[in-house]
């Protein structure tokens, strides 16, 4: 496989979780992934939120007047749909994640239920269109960055309109002054830098929607679209890196292997762990979750005999939904949620 400047152009912009962060419940700012298919944009000082479109009493707020309204604040696991997409064969080119477009942050900010409640969506309401303020062009089409959601999840979900991240304001690169968060959804859905909020009586047709982000066999193939998150388990990587192959270095001996897992579908229901290249799995402990959109720490522990090793986590969820051990390739190398394997030396 070989990755083009263009990739790494990509990827020197859009960073990845370091797994060793994976050791924190919540992902300190700076070490959470970051996505950003244009530019970061920057608000003008007069920034507002229009809410408008199909509804009875439309709304423009200023930061002040949605930091007045009712606050929720809650830890989120988020994920790229495109995490995994470097290990998909034939080589799929776009932004190269390997495993690490994660991470969980404690947003803060306002529901968006109470907010649509308030502009009244007319009966003909079908969707809510998300409009960003970052502008660049994708397939031949200039656009800003925009996704809608169905009126039902947008009322039904947990979804939020959030300006602070780990308690302070919104980072610039997370979306300042204002984003949307949608718990258990892919990262796309979560529009960053939010301009405007549009009842729509239409099904949204923007780029983002209709072409990006589908579950497609192949180019002829219309695809269904992503919405939630596929169960994953990560471990943090043991022992020391090597620096160029970053393949582990471990003391023989006593260990305790720990991670995290989530899935959008429903609570993780449980967490195996293979130190034989997936021959045989072991049950891993859970720990209770911090939240119902958080993912949950699991441990295990392993004695290290000298040799050549490869660890491996699956996890499962209430849905009964499974990591698979493959990836199954797709045109826009989506939800490659296939398990984790890490090299491993014991010494
Ligand atoms: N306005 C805007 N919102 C956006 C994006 C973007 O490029 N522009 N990227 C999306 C994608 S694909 C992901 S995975 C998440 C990433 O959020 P983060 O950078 O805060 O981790 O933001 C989403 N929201
Ligand atoms: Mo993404």
């Amino acid at each position: 496989m070989t990755i083009s400047i263009e990739e790494l152009q990509l990827a020197a912009r859009n960073h990845g979780m370091p797994l060793e962060a994976l050791r924190y419940p919540v992902t300190p700012i700076g070490l959470h992934y970051l996505l950003i298919h244009f530019d970061v944009p920057e608000p003008s000082p007069d920034w507002r939120l229009e809410v408008a479109g199909s509804v009875s009493r439309p709304l423009s707020l200023s930061l002040d007047d949605l930091r007045s309204r009712p606050y929720v604040r809650m830890p989120v696991t988020m994920e790229c749909a495109g995490n995994g997409r470097a290990r998909l064969e034939p080589h799929v080119v776009s932004q190269p994640w390997l495993a690490e477009a994660v991470g969980t942050g404690e947003w803060g900010g306002t529901p968006l239920r109470g907010l649509l409640e308030e502009v009244e969506p007319l009966e003909e309401a079908v969707e809510v269109v998300f409009s960003g303020l970052d502008r660049g062009i994708d397939g031949d089409v200039e656009q800003a960055y925009e996704r809608s959601l169905p009126l039902a999840d947008a009322l039904g979900g947990d979804a939020l309109l959030a300006y602070e991240l780990n308690g302070e304001p919104l980072p610039r690169q997370h979306g300042f002054p204002l984003r949307l968060v949608v718990p258990g959804w892919y990262g796309m859905a979560s529009v960053k830098w939010l301009a405007r909020i549009e009842i729509s009586e239409r099904p949204f047709e923007g780029y983002q929607q209709t072409h990006a982000y589908r579950l497609r066999r192949d180019e002829d193939d219309e695809g269904v679209p992503l919405d939630r998150i596929h169960p994953r388990a990560l471990m943090i990587p043991p022992g020391i890196p090597e620096f160029l192959s970053r393949r582990r270095i471990v003391d023989a001996g006593e260990h305790v292997l720990e991670g995290r897992a989530w899935s959008g579908f429903g609570p993780v229901a449980s967490v195996e762990v293979s130190f034989d290249g997936g021959a045989s799995w072991r049950p891993a402990e859970l720990e209770p979750p911090a939240g119902r959109w958080a993912w949950v720490g699991w441990r295990v522990g392993w004695r290290a005999e000298p040799g050549e090793h490869e660890l491996s986590c699956r996890a499962r969820d209430e849905a009964g939904n499974e990591q698979p051990l493959e990836p199954t390739w797709n045109v826009g190398g989506y939800v490659n949620n296939a398990v984790q394997r890490i090299p491993v030396t014991v010494r």
